[in-house]
């Protein structure tokens, strides 16, 4: 049986689960099966009985519903194909769980025996692999080593004990380069069971995963064979402008958690505040080992958990800090035309490379703001339109929003910031700046062009 979102929404939102009163031949079977059809940032999942802990929320995802069964907390992950809205007007066809990728977080407190139904709805065999936990060595998920490969239709049972409090991951241990090119992966938070000295409570608690595709433009399926040139970095498989705002009330201390399950590291930039890494996917970092930071990079499977306390109003930036990785499918390979008068080069490359489309003249801001057209399918280069224009932005980019007046428990998106009269740049008015005393000028011929590149990821248009 499949709950629809808006059931989801209801039950999370009674802070109750149904699954708590089921019949003895109902345990005997699998858990019902919980899916999830929207990119919407869902509500945190309130605990159902104790202990308490404040739930985290997943960036345009989910938290999986559990039942009880005989003091063993039971949870159901289906493999299936998938198909994701990476950001509007952009749609992947990936693989994950329980209709999306990454699939529902898991989400129990230390001490919880955990038994985890695997199905695999998949053409081809899979594993899971649960990293970071310490467990047995056989419910470790690595296919020929520690178990045989879930093969299609097929069923397996994990169960362990979620033994150490901490920020954890799951993904396949099987054809693992396509299966996470694909999409397969979520999140896992352990809370702590009695107050950890070097575990903070906190009033927000955010989690996403770090992964990349590589999707030619006009295309919807990820090709897998690629090893470094992804051309859509993304957070919880969602680029910029599909990734929803972090939001938290003034004054609150706010946590967020990021693995990296892409091919490369990631350095993630804050804005406006200062943080500090209180944990790794290996448990929390010594608090008299912690020094600030407003970038902390993270490398390839690792996690990394940032504390700050939200002491600044505003709508703060928090974005990966490599360039290219806050651009989407279309900006990748194009030759830099700053300074370039493009009068007739254009054409002459459309002889070589039919349907060519230039960088701008003037760099590629000028390029969000003609809304150049891509094939049908494919995200925006870069954009989102704030308050004041075009961000000029896309991939792994989202928004940090600090208000005085949000409630606790609130995470609506509360619109843009409106910064206090005279605390924001504003043109010169005054006398202007002299003149230059010349400008640069480049000849077409000083410029590279890779006629002979594939399409995977240029601005190689077919009208
Ligand atoms: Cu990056």
């Amino acid at each position: 049986m499949t709950t629809n979102r808006r059931g989801f929404l209801l039950r999370s939102a009674g802070a109750t689960l149904a699954a708590t009163a089921v019949s003895r031949a109902a345990l005997a079977g699998l858990p019902e099966l919980a899916s999830h059809d929207s990119a919407e940032t869902a509500p945190p999942l309130q605990p159902a009985g104790g202990p308490h802990y404040n739930p985290v929320v997943t960036l345009n995802g989910w938290t999986l519903p559990w039942r009880m069964n005989g003091g063993v907390k039971e949870f159901h992950l289906v493999a299936e194909p998938v198909v994701r809205e990476m950001a509007p007007g952009f749609t992947a066809q990936l693989w994950g769980y329980n209709g999306q990728s990454p699939g529902p977080t898991i989400e129990v407190v230390e001490g919880d025996r955990v038994r985890l139904f695997v199905t695999n709805r998949l053409p081809e065999r899979t594993s899971m692999h649960w990293h970071g936990q310490r467990l047995p060595n056989g419910m470790d998920g690595v296919t020929g080593l520690t178990q045989p490969g879930i093969e299609p239709g097929k069923t397996f049972v994990y169960e362990f004990v979620a033994r150490r409090a901490g920020t954890f991951m799951y993904h396949p241990h099987a054809d693992e380069m396509v299966q996470m090119a694909m999409g397969m992966m979520g999140f896992w938070v352990t809370h702590p069971r009695t107050p950890h000295p070097a575990i903070a409570a906190v009033d927000r608690d955010y989690v996403f995963l770090l992964n990349a595709y590589d999707v030619t433009p006009g295309a919807s399926v990820p090709r897998t064979s690629t090893m470094t040139d992804f051309n859509l970095w993304s957070w919880n498989s969602r680029v910029f402008p599909g990734i929803a705002p972090l939001v938290a009330r003034q004054h609150e201390r706010v946590r967020i958690r990021v693995g990296n399950l892409s091919m490369t590291n990631h350095p993630i930039h804050l804005h406006g505040h200062e943080m500090q890494v209180t944990g790794t996917d290996g448990g929390p970092t010594p608090p008299a080992s912690r020094w600030p930071e407003v970038t902390v990079d993270i490398a390839v499977g690792q996690m990394r958990q940032m504390e700050f306390v939200a002491d600044a109003e505003g709508d703060w930036a928090l974005h990966c800090h490599k360039a290219h990785h806050t651009m989407n499918a279309m900006g990748h390979d194009l030759p830099n035309l700053i300074g370039v008068d493009q009068g007739g080069l254009a054409d002459r490359i459309r002889k070589l490379v039919p349907g060519y489309m230039a960088m701008g003249g003037t760099g590629m801001g000028e390029m969000t703001e003609m809304q150049m057209p891509g094939p049908p399918n494919t995200a925006p280069m870069m954009g989102g339109d704030g308050p004041y224009g075009s961000l000029e932005m896309g991939g792994m980019f989202s928004v940090v929003k600090v208000r005085r007046d949000q409630a606790p428990g609130d995470y609506r998106d509360p619109g843009w910031y409106k910064p206090p009269a005279g605390s924001t740049a504003t043109e010169w008015t005054g006398e202007p700046p002299p003149a230059a005393s010349h400008a640069t000028h480049i000849s077409p011929h000083d410029v590279t062009v890779h006629a002979n590149k594939p399409s995977a990821g240029g601005m190689h248009m077919e009208h």
